[in-house]
């Protein structure tokens, strides 16, 4: 029997096999993950200046790489070229903030009881392995901005990528590992027995993907003992208020919702309309109408092709169930071939128990909800069991002020696309989106070091 592989495809041409690699084996991550115990204790005894140098380092060497990576990531994971290239970038931002907040403050230095001279500290240090999970969406923010701040916080990083953008991650090694020391950043291709054997070989885990596989992370971390944060799914709605201004959040709603195909844990996919819109509804549908589909290699590409033929399927079989509970379509779900695409579906008219309402398609596709007033929205966006993001457009502030605080979600965007992320501000969900502490910001090293309270006295006290 020859040994089990993960392979990766381009969606755009799914013949095309982009790379075949070995699904690294339970043994092998458990000895992948001892290397990588040893090489963390070398990186956590070099000087802090040392670690903001390797890190700076490895971002110069990305930024000399950043036009291959970008169509490296059109190719593998079909991601439209205006928003591959700005990944690249947020890449490269995000490794230069972490390589300087290695020179942060480690925590505090308090009043000390005890003699005259006694010292308290209340500081950190590195848990040891970090093992990241990481989906094929982000194929180098998401591995990045976990392993960034995992580095800068004195740790070594294991990561596993999805099967489907394992060769950006393979590529990502080999131009980061001249920069790290040996065995500091390890890649390990694979498929859930080789993130399960990560989990095990690990002392801290991030993941992110789909809110089924985080809840079992979750779980498996918890039995090893190990502290674990998860970003899972979404179902985020953006509330349009009578007061909005409607081109702008008809644009905004329209790219929010089916940019690189609405996959994103933050795509827009309910859009709660207060009250008798119909002007607004007509708009979104013209942008979303209007949004230019194809070749994600196209700069003018907003929507490209989904990752698979299953998720393909996922859409269209949502949409026609859809119809068949009573929505109406008002434009999409066209299949276009060669090549896993289909146009961006807008559904209206579905009652707000809807099942669309209630589970992520991960897809282009969103469905329009009615709300008589605002406290019936704010009902309509707290409904799932999800709670990621909200976007609410108005030109009050007043209206925005009320509603903010009442968004059961981890994050709020005023008059903004509900996709898209400040890498310096904590990232993460309520609810089934998400687990444990947030990502990204600098709150996000806390989550990468254990505390360590010291006490030092004088000797003869
Ligand atoms: C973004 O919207 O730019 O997997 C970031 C995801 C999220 C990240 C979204 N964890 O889609």
């Amino acid at each position: 029997m020859s040994a089990p592989t993960v392979e990766s495809t381009s969606p755009q041409r799914p013949d095309t096999l982009i790379g075949v690699f070995p699904a690294t084996s339970v043994a092998d991550v458990a000895s992948a993950a001892e290397r990588s115990r040893q090489a963390q204790r070398a990186w956590w005894a070099e000087s802090p200046v040392t670690r903001a140098a390797a890190l700076s380092a490895a971002a110069d060497s990305l930024a000399t790489h950043a036009s291959e990576l970008t169509e490296l990531v059109i190719t593998e994971v079909g991601k439209p070229r205006g928003e591959a290239s700005g990944e690249v970038q947020r890449a490269l931002a995000i490794l230069r903030y972490f390589a300087q907040l290695s020179l942060a403050p480690l925590g505090d230095h308090l009043p000390a009881a005890g003699p005259a001279g006694s010292v308290l500290l209340d500081t950190r240090r590195p848990r040891g392995v970090a093992g990241l999970i990481t989906p094929w969406n982000f194929p180098l923010a998401i591995p990045l901005w976990k392993a960034a701040p995992a580095l800068a916080a004195g740790n070594a990083v294991l990561l596993k990528p999805a099967p489907a953008a394992t060769a950006t991650a393979v590529r990502l090694h080999e131009l980061l590992a001249p920069h790290l020391p040996d065995e500091l950043f390890t890649v390990l291709p694979g498929d859930g027995i080789t993130g399960a054997a990560l989990v095990a070989g690990s002392d801290v885990v991030s993941f992110t993907g789909s809110t089924a596989v985080g809840r079992a992370v979750v779980a498996d971390a918890a039995a090893a003992g190990i502290p674990v944060q998860a970003e899972m799914g979404g179902l985020n709605a953006s509330v349009v208020l009578p007061d909005a201004d409607v081109a702008f959040a008809a644009r905004t709603i329209a790219a929010a919702a089916m940019g690189y195909a609405g996959q994103k844990c933050t795509a827009t996919s309910r859009v709660v309309v207060v009250g008798h819109n119909p002007h607004f509804v007509d708009a979104l549908a013209a942008a979303v109408a209007e949004l230019p589909v194809g070749d994600p290699g196209d700069s003018s590409t907003v929507v490209g092709p989904v990752i698979s033929s299953s998720a393909c399927a996922a859409v269209t079989d949502a949409v026609t169930a859809a119809v068949s509970r009573g929505g109406r379509l008002l434009t999409g779900s066209r299949r276009l071939d060669p090549g896993w695409f289909v146009t961006p579906a807008l559904v209206d008219g579905l009652e707000s128990i809807d099942e669309l309402h209630r589970e992520e398609v991960f897809g282009p596709l969103a469905s329009i909800q009615y709300a008589a007033d605002t406290d019936a929205a704010v009902e309509l966006v707290n409904s799932t069991r999800y709670g990621l993001v909200t976007g609410l457009f108005t030109g009050s502030l007043d209206d925005a002020l009320r509603l903010v605080p009442r968004f059961d979600t981890g994050m709020v965007k005023v008059n903004g696309s509900t996709s898209g992320a400040d890498f310096h501000a904590s990232f993460g969900g309520e609810k089934d989106s998400g687990y444990g502490p947030a990502e990204q910001g600098r709150h996000v090293l806390d989550f990468y070091s254990r505390h360590h309270t010291v006490t030092l006295a004088p000797a003869a006290g």
